[in-house]
Parts: structure tokens; C-alpha cells; sequence
């Protein structure tokens, strides 16, 4: 499998063609149907207001992020088919993952870090996208520089060592009309190292 890896974006590794065409949308209508999507509420400038996107978390750990915790369900039978691949050809452990399903382009997540304590120091996080391709946008912590990666149907990124101390990721808006997307994230989430 082809891997490329970017002078710009150290720590950051993407395969393109993880998944074929037949097997990237026969996961994402699967788990269109098999995952149970939520939508959750955020404060923006002290307003509640939906996330522009459903999102599941699945595994053996509970996880905190931007003030909200999320209680795991059970691997679902396809996720966990996609984490046995992705684990075997990563030759790495995952524990969980956050599910993200954009339904159409005014979908998104905004500029963020996995940087949470308990995913460790320099965390190892796979993440698989599944239908339509989306932009994903880097912006530097340290000088501000961005750089952006299409996100293809079947493609792997990988994101390890000082990838998350240095780069922020978002998944900006489209205006153009385009289908849904999944976006599968996997995590070890370390619990000793929780609060
Ligand atoms: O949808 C994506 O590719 C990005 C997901 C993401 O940034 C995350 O789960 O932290």
C-alpha cells in the first residue's frame, strides 16, 4: 500500500487507498444503519447550540473532551471489523474510537487538538475516512502556517508523536452540494492516566 508522508506535516503519515471503493461505501451505508448517532449540545459564546455533525463513541473507556464526557457503547460488528484491519496494518492497540458522521457539507469540526492527557504524551491515533471525500485543514501552533489534505473515501491518516503538540485539524464547510462522509478516529485511551 502506498504511504505518503509530507516534509511539512512531520508525524503525520495518510494512505490513500486503506480501503477500495466497493469497501469504503459498504462500511459507510453499514454503519450508517448499525451505529447509534448522537447529536450533542455545545456552548458558543454562551449560547447552546446543536454540533454540526452526529457523532458515536464506541469502546471500553469513557472520554472527556472540551468539557463533555462521553460514555462508551460496544464496538458495533463493523467498527470493530475496521479496527481489527486497521490494527493489524498499524501493528497497534486501540481501545476506542470517536465516530464522526458529516451528513452533508455545512457538517463540520472546527480547529482542534487530540491532545487530551489520558491519550498520552505523543498519541497514536488512526483515522479512517468512509463515503465522500472531505478537506481536512493543519494549522501550525508554532507559526501559524497551514497546509490542507483531501480526506478520500478508503483513506488512512495516521497521526503519532509530536503531530498533536504542533498542528491543530479542522474539517471546514463546503457549500458545495456533496454526500455524507464517516470519520472513524482510533484511540487508546490510557485510564491511569484519567483525573
Ligand atoms: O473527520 C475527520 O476527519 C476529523 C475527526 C477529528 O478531528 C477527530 O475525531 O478529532
Amino acid at each position: 500500500m502506498k504511504v505518503n508522508s509530507y516534509r511539512n506535516l512531520e508525524d503525520l503519515r495518510f494512505i490513500p487507498d486503506f480501503l477500495n471503493e466497493a469497501e469504503h461505501m459498504y462500511y459507510y451505508n453499514r454503519l450508517v444503519d448499525e451505529v447509534v448517532w448522537t447529536q450533542r449540545a455545545i456552548k458558543f459564546f454562551g449560547k447552546e447550540m446543536l454540533q454540526p455533525r452526529l457523532l458515536a463513541w464506541q469502546g471500553t473507556e469513557s472520554y472527556t473532551y472540551s468539557g463533555t464526557t462521553l460514555s462508551p457503547l460496544a464496538f458495533s460488528p463493523g467498527v470493530l471489523e475496521l479496527k481489527e484491519r486497521v490494527s493489524q496494518f498499524t501493528e497497534q492497540q486501540f481501545n476506542s474510537v470517536l465516530i464522526n458522521y458529516y451528513r452533508k457539507g455545512n457538517d463540520s469540526m472546527g480547529l482542534h487538538s487530540d491532545d487530551e492527557k489520558e491519550l498520552g504524551s505523543e498519541p497514536f491515533i488512526a483515522s479512517l475516512s468512509l463515503g465522500h471525500t472531505r478537506n481536512m485543514i493543519f494549522k501550525s501552533k508554532n507559526c501559524g502556517a497551514t497546509e490542507r489534505l483531501l480526506l478520500t473515501g478508503g483513506s488512512l491518516l495516521i497521526m503519532s508523536g509530536k503531530f498533536q503538540k504542533n498542528w491543530k485539524h479542522a474539517i471546514p464547510k463546503t457549500k458545495k452540494e456533496i454526500g455524507g462522509r464517516i470519520n472513524l478516529t482510533l484511540r487508546n485511551i490510557l485510564s491511569y492516566l484519567k483525573n
